[in-house]
């Protein structure tokens, strides 16, 4: 199949999923066409079966904000006519599902029909797209894909109950290549605390909804009991009120923030624990790559964080906001090595359910009934009946 893949090149779960993906489909032998504004963080270009097309935003004076949209549009158009691409998947509803709209539309005029698969990611609809000023446009964006997926069962009940949605929803669950995560030959503890001392961790992109100030909440209250270290991933608006926080309780010096790192894989694996107490998280593709790496997790029970991090099972969760009873069952379980190991593994063996594998096939399975959709009826022979 050639594949259109449209998503943000950020370090942000969407673009990571929608990333990972492609760059499987391709080492199956399919062509994969990223369409994005520069290059996907975690996507090397010079692999065989991967391309990656530029949209470029001309930058016009007339303009207070810039069309990324229409650009993207055309930039679609352009790719499926000059690569012939059979369908486009497109990652994140804004703006990507209406600019796929209107590249369908277009290209419709040009005698090619070529269906849209959408995959709606989290703020896409809980956060951005339930906004007034988007609402009709993500509604009918949804509306006029061929197939809609997301990648939980909560984000699911969250679109039905947000938008008036006519078409049927489909869960297909973010996924995790489990191998990248074993086996590190570098995990030396010692590379980020001294001996003795736990590892916490924090991946985001340290916006409002991932309440960082919990984070540093809780770590401050397990470091009272145990000595650690809270390492910090990733950047954004909410790391400097971070940082004054921790310089206010006195354990500043306890923190590391290394900021946008792609060696996550490294960090986590000389982690003892993950903290992610979101005020509200689709899924949770952080908790998940900890699991992966046999790091309990201890999380909030919003949206679909419950379906990854089982609470008692693969570390814990509680009520947004309730950092007391994350930091009171971090300190129990980092105190019993047994139940500790044991947890490490439970985790382990949760994120294998999540294991690429598993899921690929059924975004395969998703690209044949999109494409079924616009097959043209093979045309009678004369004389046939
Ligand atoms: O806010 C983020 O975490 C980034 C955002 C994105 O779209 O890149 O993440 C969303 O999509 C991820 C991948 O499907 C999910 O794992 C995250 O839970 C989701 N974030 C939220 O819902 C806040």
């Amino acid at each position: 199949m050639k594949i259109g893949i449209v998503c943000y090149p950020t370090f942000g779960g969407s673009g990571v999923v929608a990333t990972e993906l492609g760059k499987h489909l391709a080492q199956m032998g399919h062509k994969v066409h990223f369409i994005t504004y520069s290059q996907p963080v975690r996507l090397d270009i010079l692999v065989e079966n991967i391309y990656y097309h530029e949209v470029n935003v001309q930058d016009y004076p007339l303009f207070q904000y810039q069309p990324y949209e229409l650009a993207l549009s055309s930039k679609m158009v352009d790719t499926v006519l000059n690569e012939g691409l059979e369908l486009l998947h497109v990652h994140y509803a804004i703006p990507h599902a209406y600019a796929a709209y209107m590249a369908k539309q277009i290209l419709k005029e040009k005698g090619i029909d070529i269906p849209v698969i959408t995959t709606l990611h989290g703020t896409d609809i809980t956060l951005v797209g339930k906004n007034p000023s988007y609402k009709p446009a993500v509604t009918f964006s949804i509306n006029h894909s061929d197939i809609v997926t997301c990648v939980s069962n909560s984000l699911k009940m969250d679109t039905l109950r947000f938008f008036p949605v006519r078409k049927d929803i489909l869960v297909v669950p973010n996924f995790i290549d489990v191998s990248l995560y074993q086996g590190e030959v570098n995990c030396k503890k010692a590379q980020l605390a001294p001996e003795g001392e736990r590892i916490l961790t924090h991946v985001s992109n340290f916006r409002k909804v991932k309440r960082v100030k919990d984070v540093v909440s809780i770590f401050a209250l397990i470091h009272a009991e145990i000595p650690s270290r809270l390492v910090l991933i990733g950047d954004g608006p909410e790391r400097e009120r971070a940082e004054e926080q921790a310089k206010e309780l006195g354990i500043f010096e306890q923190l590391i923030f290394l900021g946008k790192t792609t060696e996550v894989h490294r960090v986590l694996c000389m982690s003892d624990l993950f903290l992610l107490p979101s005020d509200s998280e689709s899924f949770g593709l952080a908790a998940l790559e900890a699991m992966a790496a046999k790091v309990p997790v201890l999380s909030s029970n919003a949206g679909g964080l419950p379906e990854v991090n089982i609470d008692g099972v693969t570390g814990f969760t509680a009520d947004v906001g309730d950092v007391e009873t994350l930091a009171r069952k971090g300190i129990a379980l980092l105190k019993d090595e047994a139940r500790f190991q044991q947890f490490r593994m439970q985790a382990f063996e949760k994120a294998k359910e999540f294991e690429i594998e598993r899921i690929l096939p059924q975004y395969l399975e998703l690209y044949d009934r999109a494409l079924g959709m616009y097959k043209k009826p093979k045309s009678r022979k004369k004389g046939a009946r």
